[in-house]
């Protein structure tokens, strides 16, 4: 038996900050007078902040100086993290604490993989930040999900072979991510919309131990 490790995605896995992003950049979409609705928003999930605001002003077909996006860019970010900064341990995801004590009781190398530059200060509001063997974030890659790199370094750190590590995901960009790394992805969430995942739940109170063991085993 080969040795597996995990790796988690943030934003919508492990946190619901995926909502916060999304009013944020509905917030914006409106001041800047259009509408940007939950289903549009479903292709902003895992995608990096500067392409973010690229598809909205894609959808709002509008064009801007880079003076304009950077003051955007910041606006937006600045929202953001008026609503992380209301966030405590609380706000972990409901069955990820479960899953994550029993992963750390078994010695599962684990991981967090996120496209999110903000993600070690949303870890340490939630106190998660001492939990995992190796973070990488969106300050560690150049190339954004579906470009698996952010799940290749994680993998690399932790010492295990793509084909043994295992991914979940929130996002069809992620999902993508961890299919091109050649990686077991899980996806958390509409199983309509993660489609193409190895595996899916609507999230963390599915999974049972039994279907870890498996994972981890198989
Ligand atoms: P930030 P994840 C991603 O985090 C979010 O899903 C995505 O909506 C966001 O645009 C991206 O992080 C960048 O976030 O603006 O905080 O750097 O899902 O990969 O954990
Ligand atoms: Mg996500």
């Amino acid at each position: 038996m080969s040795r597996k490790g995990i790796i988690f995605d943030l934003d919508g896995v492990i946190v619901d900050t995926a909502g916060f992003h999304y009013l944020a950049w509905k917030h914006l979409a409106n001041d800047l007078g259009f509408d940007f609705t939950e289903k549009q928003n479903e292709a902003f999930k895992g995608v990096s902040r500067v392409k973010s605001l690229e598809l909205l002003l894609e959808i709002g077909k509008k064009t801007a100086t880079q003076e304009e996006k950077d003051q955007w860019l910041k606006s937006k970010n600045d929202e953001y993290l008026s609503y992380i900064d209301n966030m405590s341990h609380d706000d972990i995801l409901p069955g990820v604490a479960k899953v994550l004590d029993y992963l750390k009781e078994n010695k599962v190398p684990i991981a967090l993989g996120s496209a999110s530059k903000n993600a070690v200060p949303i870890l340490k509001r939630v106190k998660l930040h001492k939990i995992f063997d190796a973070t990488v974030d969106g300050n560690d890659v150049s190339k954004a999900k579906p470009n698996p790199e952010v799940f290749v370094i994680g993998a690399k750190e932790l010492g295990i072979d793509a084909a043994d590590t295992i991914v979940f995901e929130d996002s069809i960009a992620g999902i993508q991510a961890a299919n091109i790394a050649g990686m077991i992805s899980v996806g958390i969430g509409d199983a309509k919309v993660l489609q193409e995942a190895d595996y899916n739940f609507n999230d963390f109170t599915e999974i049972d131990i039994q279907f870890l063991d498996k994972l981890l085993n198989s």
